[in-house]
């Protein structure tokens, strides 16, 4: 029980002690591949990255003198949706911190396996501001472009202007945009310019296309609802430094009663492979519980990569136990995920804009997964064929087997 009287200096420091010996206990509790995997990817036991993950020196003054009751002044609520990279043989994941006052910013964690001992450097990012300020940057996707800059990509929230006072919630999302060598020194760019209203889930292709950039948009009319827009767009562009897209076209579209019925957006930038790109998004569907958010995949080509050559049906990720529950609950999002050099791949994800966790599996997994798993049928009768040639073969697989 907290009474009202304050520690002395001796008990304070011994406080102090605890709250960084349960921190370094968290950050390098190992964590533990879940047995049971669906033969395309393991799940862990613990999430990656959480608001505890977070230093204490960020949340607690340590001063008895100005502290002491040794509260946690700025509290941290959920450090989510993380761009992914590797550097220099550690994988580093820039998350998205939210702090207690509803403010999002990005901090650094790295780790040598990818897997647990994540710990944030010394400081957050401070991000360069443009002449408009943001309010709120969230959801970076990071890209080793082969012009030799990472760039981050991002979401920059502000206020409506054009909304009377008393609307204190219509923001505008656009992507802004910034780019590095180290993940240290930051330039910004300025933000990108569409002819939508609203941008979220902007990603950059990590090559030229026909001697261009190329950026995954998703545009959509209101800060919330798709409206007329929604979909995975793609457009082409000069330069990233006054980035501006003069046509988008829409790649992977919202359709009528699948996983990404209300709006779909591109997750981290896709995978390089021999078969094709990989690409992972999120779909959303509503219900009567509010909208549910899993993730999806498919293929594209290797020349022409917004042409989709391979798209799986269904949800590649659903949220699942505990997962389902956090601040905007049944939510799984991913803006990050590493392939090694040995075709090994880290995919990064949050549940319910709450936490970070990480899958494993391997390029080869996940090409089988997109090139030989049955596409969307679109009604029920379809999905019951599917199911009965599945049946049918795996009885020919059977029967073969009593018999030999
Ligand atoms: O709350 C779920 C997600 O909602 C938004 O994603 P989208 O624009 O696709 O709806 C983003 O704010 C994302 O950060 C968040 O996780």
């Amino acid at each position: 029980m907290i009474g009202g009287m304050k520690m002395t200096r001796k008990e304070f420091s011994k406080e102090v002690k605890r709250l960084s010996a349960e921190y370094e206990r968290l950050i390098t509790r190992r964590n533990k591949r879940v047995r049971i995997s669906n033969g395309v990817y393991s799940r862990y036991k613990f999430p990656v990255l959480t608001a505890s993950h977070v230093p204490v020196l960020w949340r607690y003054d340590l001063n008895y003198k100005t502290n002491p009751f040794l509260m946690e002044r700025i509290g941290v609520n959920a450090a989510f949706n993380p761009g992914a990279i590797e550097l220099d043989g550690k994988i580093l994941l820039v998350a998205r911190v939210e702090g207690v006052d509803r403010k999002s910013f990005f901090a650094i964690a790295e780790s040598w396996n990818g897997v647990d001992n994540f710990r944030f450097w010394d400081y957050p990012l401070l991000m360069p501001e443009t002449s408009d300020p943001d309010v709120n940057v969230y959801d970076m996707r990071l890209v080793k472009h082969e012009d030799g800059w990472i760039y981050g990509l991002f979401c920059t929230e502000r206020k409506d202007p054009s909304v009377p006072r008393t609307d204190t919630s219509t923001a505008i999302a656009q992507c802004g945009v910034a780019r590095t060598h180290d993940l240290k020194t930051w330039e910004r760019l300025d933000d990108i310019k569409t002819r939508s209203p609203q941008q979220r889930n902007v990603v950059l292709h990590p090559e030229f296309v026909n001697g261009k950039y190329a950026l995954y948009t998703r545009p959509q009319d209101g800060f919330i609802s798709a409206g007329s827009g929604g979909g995975i767009g793609w457009g082409l562009l000069k330069s990233m430094e006054h980035a501006v897209i003069d046509s988008e076209c829409i790649i992977d579209d919202r359709v009528y009663h699948t996983i990404k019925e209300v709006k779909n957006g591109l997750g981290p930038a896709p995978l390089k492979t021999k078969k094709g790109w990989l690409q992972l998004a999120h779909g959303v569907r509503n219900t009567a519980a509010g909208l549910r958010y899993v993730l999806f995949m498919f293929l594209t080509d290797l020349s022409e990569p917004h042409k989709i050559i391979a798209r799986p049906g269904g949800y590649f990720l659903a949220p699942e136990g505990d997962e389902r529950i956090g601040d905007v609950s049944n939510v799984v999002f991913s803006n990050g995920w590493v392939m090694k050099k040995n075709g090994d791949v880290y995919i990064y994800y949050a549940s319910s804009d709450t936490r970070i966790h990480v899958l494993t599996t391997q390029v080869v997994r996940l090409l089988d997964y997109v090139l030989n798993t049955p596409e969307d049928g679109f009604r029920s009768g379809t999905s019951v064929q599917q199911r009965m040639n599945l049946i049918d073969r795996n009885l020919k697989v059977l029967h073969k087997k009593t018999r030999s």
